[in-house]
């Protein structure tokens, strides 16, 4: 019986994308800037189905992979039942980008067995995107730009990789304060932070400004550069979410001590930084040299549960 599997990283944006310019297709607003990671990954095994509907084994709802199936189904004429498992070996859905990898793992795995890789990445980002926006950046290594594009069928939509991971390499510490699933999805939050938050569009009118002094700063490897543009960045997305009514909040009492405890460590010295997505979890990048004593003074924040180590990935989801 045929069997492929397919895996792909967790990805997480120094300059963020909160707001979408297709809903349906989830095209975004504006262009955002990310790191694709090493450890935190999802898997994707696709193998036939017993009977004549599809079997699903993942986590929750199968509804954002269905889109990506039927965007594959599409392109290859091909409607054979699968039967399909996605894993994700770290938390799912509390704002570590599970979503994203797992789209990412998922179109990855559907163009091997429905079409023995004949469809190019960008092809594949396109359908992974209808599963998770953000799923675009996980298939690409090491600084992801995903430009927003304009054509309205989002064709221009695409992610590349901007500098290698090598150029700067960063490791990071993640703060797992809960890894329970969030109180609302980004795609909800989303809509309600157009809807109702008078902070959205400066938010997305600054984003021009944020992307090309991040990437500058990757450029010149100026880290605490991109310290303070991506906290800066994190704190008005933030701040988007909880000016909407009723307000956005994902962060929790563990939260706050993380931010604090990192404020502490860089006026020290010790060069970390702090972003924080659609989940309460804290997640600190430091560069390499830095890593062990991070890690080490975390373990005193007493409403953080556990720690996960990663650091920024050169090796292609796709190769
Ligand atoms: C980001 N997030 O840039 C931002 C920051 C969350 C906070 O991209 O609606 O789950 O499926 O496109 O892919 C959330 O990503 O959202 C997200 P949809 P998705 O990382």
């Amino acid at each position: 019986m045929k069997k492929v599997e397919a895996s792909a990283p967790s990805n997480i944006a120094l300059v963020k994308y909160w707001g979408k310019r297709h809903t349906k297709l989830n095209l975004p607003l504006t262009s955002s800037f990310s790191v694709s990671l090493t450890n935190m990954r999802s898997h994707a095994t696709i193998t036939e189905a017993s009977g004549t509907e599809d079997e699903w084994d993942i986590h929750g709802n199968p509804s954002k992979a269905q889109k990506v199936l039927a965007c594959a189904r599409a392109a290859t004429q091909d409607e054979r039942p699968l039967k399909i498992s996605i894993v994700n070996d770290f938390p799912s859905g509390a704002g570590l980008a599970s979503s994203a990898s797992s789209m990412a793992a998922f179109a990855l795995a559907l163009n091997s067995y429905l079409a023995d890789d004949a469809f190019d990445l960008e092809t594949i980002s396109h359908w992974s995107r209808l599963g998770s926006g953000s799923s675009v950046r996980s298939l690409y290594p090491g600084y992801v730009l995903w430009d927003a594009g304009t054509d309205e069928e989002g064709k221009d939509c695409v992610a590349h990789t901007a500098f290698a991971a090598s150029h700067m390499p960063l490791s990071l510490v993640v703060c797992v304060v809960d890894d329970q699933p969030k109180p609302i999805g980004s795609t909800a939050a989303m809509e309600r932070s157009r809807d109702t938050s008078p902070l959205y569009d400066e938010f997305h009118a600054n984003n021009e400004q944020y992307l090309q002094e991040a990437l500058d700063a990757v450029k010149n490897k100026d880290f605490y550069k991109l310290a303070e543009i991506s906290e800066s960045n994190c704190q008005a997305m933030h701040a988007v979410m909880q000016a909407s009514q009723p307000p956005v909040n994902y962060f929790k009492t563990g939260t706050k001590q993380a931010i604090e405890h990192v404020q502490k460590m860089r006026q020290e010295g010790i060069p970390c930084f702090f972003t924080i997505d659609a989940g309460p979890n804290v997640k600190i990048f430091c560069t390499p040299e830095a890593k062990d004593e991070v890690h080490e003074r975390c373990k005193s924040l007493s409403d953080v549960k556990h720690l996960l180590l990663d650091q920024v990935s050169d090796d292609s989801p796709a190769s």
